[in-house]
């Protein structure tokens, strides 16, 4: 009889062989009459189902409000020094998203799995963060370089009030709150930030839209989907740096010996 040669490639998302590409089996036309957006574009192929409208729009919420952070911030520094030394858009682009990582941007897996964990075990918020403490880890989405208890963070106030007016449930983001007003209590930089309030938010949309089971919110948050909206996200910026500093013909980029302190390397003794 006949035998199927073995596939090399195992694919699930997007099928391109018949008339029309299809994303999780909606057709693009479909995509289009119905007037989908990004964000459920992206439900149908990172989540491989329609999600309610609730839940799309506070994608595209997050994609808009992570676009970007002004020029300081790691990635966009990156982008910047390297769009000044002439490379490639493709160049400029990944040598800023390298820098998105535990400390910058990268947080919200981290935030997710340590809330999910902390929260589904009930331990109170100051016996997690001593825990935290005690284990020598930072507590990912909490803090900030520039944001404080006085200067708060606009987005992650958006976020909130949408989500508390939209979800059905916001229990893992209010849990994220107790912990950042005891973080807050030993310092005033300690706010929930914009990589916390996306990693708890998430696990409330996974946990109370019903479309997920159990077993698949773990393998998303184990897998580590959610990093990946911060990512998508200041590509956005950081392609609209690149295009900034050649639009302005900036000059290669060289760090003022004023601002290095230059000291005499130590002898080691063997
Ligand atoms: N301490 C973000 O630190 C930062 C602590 C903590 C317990 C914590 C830090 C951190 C977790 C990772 C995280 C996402 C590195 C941040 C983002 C996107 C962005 C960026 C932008 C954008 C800032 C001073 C003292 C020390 C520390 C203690 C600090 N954080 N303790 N848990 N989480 N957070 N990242 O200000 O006793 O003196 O040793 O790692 O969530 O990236 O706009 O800039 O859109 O682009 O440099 O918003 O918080 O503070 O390192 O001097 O620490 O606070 O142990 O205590 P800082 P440090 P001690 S959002």
């Amino acid at each position: 009889g006949r035998v199927r040669a073995p596939t090399h490639i195992v694919s699930t998302i997007c099928d391109d062989r018949g008339e029309e590409p299809t994303y999780a089996g909606v057709p693009m036309s479909t995509i289009i009459e119905k007037g989908y957006g990004v964000g459920d574009v992206i439900s149908l192929l990172w989540f491989k189902r329609s999600l309610p409208s609730y839940c799309t729009k506070f994608i595209e919420m997050c994609i808009m409000l992570c676009a970007d952070h002004g020029p300081c911030v790691s990635g966009a520094h990156n982008t910047i020094v390297t769009s000044r030394a002439g490379k490639d858009l493709v160049s400029c682009l990944v040598s800023g998203l390298l820098t998105i990582g535990p400390r910058f941007g990268g947080a919200i897996d981290d935030a997710a799995r340590y809330f999910k964990e902390a929260y589904d075990k009930g331990l109170s918020p100051d016996a997690f963060v001593e825990s935290m403490k005690k284990r020598g880890i930072r507590v990912p989405g909490i803090g900030h370089r520039i944001k404080s208890r006085d200067n708060r963070d606009k987005r992650v106030e958006l976020l909130q009030k949408y989500a508390r007016t939209h979800f059905p449930s916001v229990r893992y983001m209010e849990y994220a709150v107790t912990v950042e007003n005891y973080t807050l209590s030993k310092a005033a930089n300690l706010v929930l930030n914009v990589d916390g309030c996306i990693g708890s938010l998430f696990l409330d949309l996974l946990a109370s839209c019903s479309l997920f089971t159990q077993q698949e919110i773990d393998e998303i948050v184990d897998i580590g989907y959610l990093n990946g909206l911060f990512v998508l996200a200041r590509s956005i910026g950081l392609i609209g740096h690149t295009f900034d500093q050649k639009r302005l013909k900036q000059p290669l980029y060289r760090h003022p010996w004023e601002d290095v302190l230059y000291t005499k390397a130590v002898k080691m003794r063997i």
